[in-house]
């Protein structure tokens, strides 16, 4: 099935038309081998702070956001908007108030605990991602709907939905060889002002997207195993 192109248009309460799903269903065989494989490539993400300048591939970008923007959402209201930048003078602009931010969030703004449990990732407020990244993937949830006739509607499990899609677009990056990172400055209004965004949008994260740099470096970390992440019932 090719990507779809028709534009969604806000509906008015009618109930959407059932269409017949009916996906094939994957021989158990196969479904195993997948989930292995899966998991096998998953576990190889890693977070990245370090990032070589080069150029990525724009159109990788895109097919990851438009991933994304496949994740379920609170009463289907896809409550995202992903604002790709790639403008070295925004980017610059985006790390000096980032880094402003920081500044003071890593001066004690955090609080002793937080800042206690940064300690062992090593992170302060010197954001060389924000430059050096080729591209940016800035995140921002719309808590309501605005209209062209500045009519509002509430969005519902706003954060859930945008967390989501999130999580989708990093296995979409990862699982297309580019390396990503949650950034969340905080607090991130100036990124509304230096994006331009509409008073219903908020910023959720920004995801600086591109390869490691050749002398990256990633903590040593070991992850939970599933023993110790789930439980049977
Ligand atoms: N936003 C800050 C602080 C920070 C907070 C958490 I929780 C992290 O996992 C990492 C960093 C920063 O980006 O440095």
């Amino acid at each position: 099935m090719s990507p779809s192109t028709q534009q969604w248009t806000p509906t008015h309460g009618e109930p959407y038309r059932p269409v017949a799903y009916r996906p094939d269903r994957m021989p158990s065989s196969e479904s195993l081998a997948r989930a292995a494989e899966l998991r096998a490539r998953m576990d190889e993400r890693r977070t990245v702070r370090q990032f070589s300048p080069d150029p990525v591939p724009d159109q990788v970008v895109r097919d990851a956001i438009a991933c994304a923007a496949t994740a379920p959402s609170g009463a289907h209201q896809q409550p995202w908007t992903f604002v790709l930048v790639k403008d070295p003078a925004v980017r610059r602009q985006i790390r000096a108030a980032a880094e402003q931010e920081e500044q003071i969030s890593y001066d004690g703004r955090l609080g002793d605990e937080w800042l206690a449990a940064l300690r062992p990732l090593g992170t302060d407020s010197v954001k060389t991602h924000l430059t050096d990244a080729p591209a940016l993937i800035v995140v921002f949830q719309q808590r309501y709907w605005l209209g062209p006739d500045g009519s509002k509607r509430k969005h519902y499990y706003v954060d859930e939905s945008v967390g989501i899609a999130v999580g989708m677009l990093l296995s979409a990056l990862h699982l297309s060889g580019l390396a990503a990172l949650v950034h969340t400055p905080s607090p991130m209004r100036f990124l509304s002002h230096v994006l331009n965004r509409p008073e219903n949008e908020k910023a959720f994260a920004v995801v600086p997207v591109g390869y490691p740099a050749d002398d990256c470096e990633v903590p040593d970390l070991v992850r939970k195993s599933l023993d110790q992440v789930m439980v049977e019932v």
